[in-house]
C-alpha cells in the first residue's frame, strides 16, 4: 500500500511503480511523453466469439477461464508491444490487457498503432470514444418536507423496511462507477472499503473534485448527519471506481478498464472481493444497437459472474428514448419520478428494439427530482435526474441481497417489477416501466424466499 500524500506523485516515481501481470496494469515507458502525439485504442483480438451463460462450478472457474481465453488470443500482441517500445522513437505508454471482455486498451505513438491495424491476429482497432455524464438538470422544484428521511426514501418507504424488516444493506457491498466519492463527508465516511482512480496512478484516498459521484454514493449508502437520512443501504460498503474526470467526461476505453477492474478487485480469482451489484449514473444515447459490442459482453459477463448492473435510464425525455447500457436486455434501467410520483420530464422513455424485437424500458422507476444528498467538499444540496433514481434502486438491491444472500439478479428484477406501484397507464408502460420500487415488499418477498430455501435444506 502506498502512504497518502498531500502532493500529487510525481511523473517520475508514477513511471517507477511499473506493475506486471495479466490482470493489472503493463506499463512500458522509458521516453519522455512531453509533447509526444499519444493515441488511446481498443484493440480486439481475433477470437473465438463471446459465449454468454455459460455455467461454470464457481466463480473462480469462470473468471480464469475468460483470463486463459482472452491470453491465449492476447498473447502475440502484448509480445509485439512489448518489443515496440525498443524501436527508436516509439512509444507504448500503457498497456491494459483485459479479461471481462476480450480487449487490450493501448495507449502508444501512432506508428506503435498503425503497425497494430497491420496485424492479422487483430480484428479491430478502435479509437477511445469520448463519453459524458448524465448530467443533472436544472429543476425548480416544490420543496418536500424532507424531516427525519429525504422524501425519496419516504416514496420507497425505506424505513418501514429498516425498522419493521431488520435490513439496512449490512454485509452487503456496492459497486459505484462514477466521478469519484468524497470518503471523508460525514455521511460516507467509513463506508467506501476500496477506491481505485482510473485518472491518476497512485489516487488511493476516496476523492470526487466534479460532486456527481459524492451525491449518488449518498443516496446509496449515506447516513443521516444532517438530521435526514439519505442512504437507502446506510450499512452496506461501496467499492468506488473514479471512472469520470472533474469535467465529467472519460472514454470507453477508461470504462471498460473500470468495469474489468471491479469484476475481480484484488486480482485475485480465487478470493469473492467483487461488489454483488454495480450502481452506475452513465450512458450514451445509443437506443439500437448489435449486441456483441464491448459495453453489451462487459454488462453480460458481469451478471453471469453474480454481479448485478443497475443503469440509470437517461436524462433524453420527454422525446428521447432510454440509451446504452441502460438499453440492454440483461441490465436494470431506472426512470426517474418526482415528489407527485410523476414521470419526471428528462426521463428517458422506452421502447428499445434488439435484433427486432421490442422491450419495455426502464424496467422500473426510483425518485431522482430534487433529491437532497450528500454534496463533494462537504455539506448537502439536491440534484436532479436519473443519475439521482438509479442509486435509490441500488440501495434497494442492496437489501434485498441482505435479505436473502443466496437471490439471483433475476429474482431481484423480478421481485422489484412484480411488486413495483403501478403508475402512468395500466400495467407496465414505457414511461414508469412496472412501476416505484417498494423497499417493504421486495424485501418481505426476499426474506420469504430466504425462509423457503432454508425450509429445503
Ligand atoms: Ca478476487
Ligand atoms: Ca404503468
Amino acid at each position: 500500500m502506498l502512504t497518502l500524500n498531500d502532493n500529487p506523485p510525481s511523473e517520475a516515481s508514477r513511471m517507477n511503480k511499473v506493475g506486471l501481470g495479466f490482470a493489472g496494469w503493463i506499463l512500458f515507458t522509458g521516453t519522455a511523453l512531453a509533447g509526444t502525439n499519444l493515441e488511446t485504442v481498443i484493440v480486439e483480438p481475433v477470437s473465438e466469439p463471446h459465449v454468454a451463460n455459460r455455467s461454470f462450478a464457481t466463480r473462480e472457474d469462470h473468471i480464469t477461464t475468460l483470463q486463459r481465453e482472452s491470453r491465449l488470443s492476447q498473447e502475440s500482441i502484448l509480445t509485439a508491444l512489448a518489443s515496440a517500445r525498443q524501436i527508436e522513437g516509439s512509444i507504448v505508454a500503457q498497456v491494459d490487457a483485459l479479461w471481462l471482455v476480450n480487449r487490450i486498451v493501448v495507449t502508444a505513438s501512432s506508428d506503435v498503432i498503425a503497425q497494430l491495424r497491420t496485424r492479422s491476429d487483430i480484428a479491430s482497432v478502435t479509437p477511445a470514444t469520448e463519453m459524458t455524464l448524465i448530467a443533472p438538470v436544472e429543476e425548480d422544484e416544490e420543496s418536500p418536507d424532507e424531516k427525519g428521511f429525504t422524501y425519496g426514501l419516504k416514496k420507497i418507504r425505506a424505513g418501514e423496511a429498516w425498522n419493521n424488516l431488520s435490513v439496512d444493506g449490512s454485509g452487503v457491498v456496492v459497486g459505484h462507477l462514477d466521478t469519484g466519492v468524497h470518503g471523508s463527508h460525514p455521511d460516507l465516511k467509513g463506508k467506501v472499503i476500496l477506491f481505485k482512480d482510473f485518472f491518476y496512478y497512485d489516487g488511493e484516498d476516496p476523492i470526487d473534485g466534479q460532486g456527481h459521484g459524492t451525491h449518488t454514493a449518498g443516496t446509496i449508502v449515506g447516513g443521516n448527519a444532517s438530521g435526514s437520512h439519505i442512504g437507502v443501504a446506510p450499512s452496506a460498503k461501496l467499492i468506488v471506481g473514479r471512472i469520470f474526470n472533474n469535467q465529467g467526461s472519460t472514454t470507453d476505453a477508461v470504462i471498460l478498464r473500470a468495469m474489468n477492474w471491479i469484476a475481480d478487485p484484488d486480482g485475485d480469482p480465487s478470493t469473492s472481493d467483487a461488489p454483488r451489484l454495480v450502481s452506475n449514473s452513465w450512458g450514451g444515447p445509443k437506443t439500437t444497437d448489435e449486441p456483441g459490442g464491448p459495453l453489451w459482453d462487459a454488462c453480460q459477463n458481469w451478471v453471469d459472474l453474480g454481479i448485478l448492473p443497475v443503469f440509470a435510464a437517461g436524462n433524453s425525455g420527454p422525446a428521447g428514448k432510454v440509451g446504452t447500457p441502460g438499453a440492454f436486455p440483461h441490465v436494470l434501467s431506472v426512470g426517474s419520478t418526482n415528489w407527485f410520483n410523476w414521470l419526471s420530464y428528462f426521463s428517458s422513455r422506452g421502447p428499445v428494439v434488439w435484433e427486432g424485437t421490442e422491450m419495455i424500458k426502464p424496467e422500473i422507476v426510483a425518485p431522482g427530482s430534487s433529491i437532497y444528498s450528500a454534496k463533494d467538499g462537504g455539506g448537502w444540496v439536491k440534484m436532479s435526474g436519473t443519475s439521482m433514481a438509479c442509486p435509490h434502486v441500488a440501495g434497494v438491491a442492496a437489501l434485498m441481497v441482505q435479505a436473502y444472500p443466496a437471490i439471483t439478479n433475476e429474482q431481484i428484477v423480478e421481485i422489484m417489477k412484480s411488486t413495483a406501484k403501478d403508475l402512468g397507464d395500466d400495467g407496465p408502460d414505457n414511461k414508469y416501466g412496472w412501476g416505484l420500487v417498494d423497499c417493504v415488499k421486495v424485501v418481505e418477498r426476499a426474506q420469504a424466499l430466504a425462509q423457503f430455501s432454508a425450509n429445503q435444506d
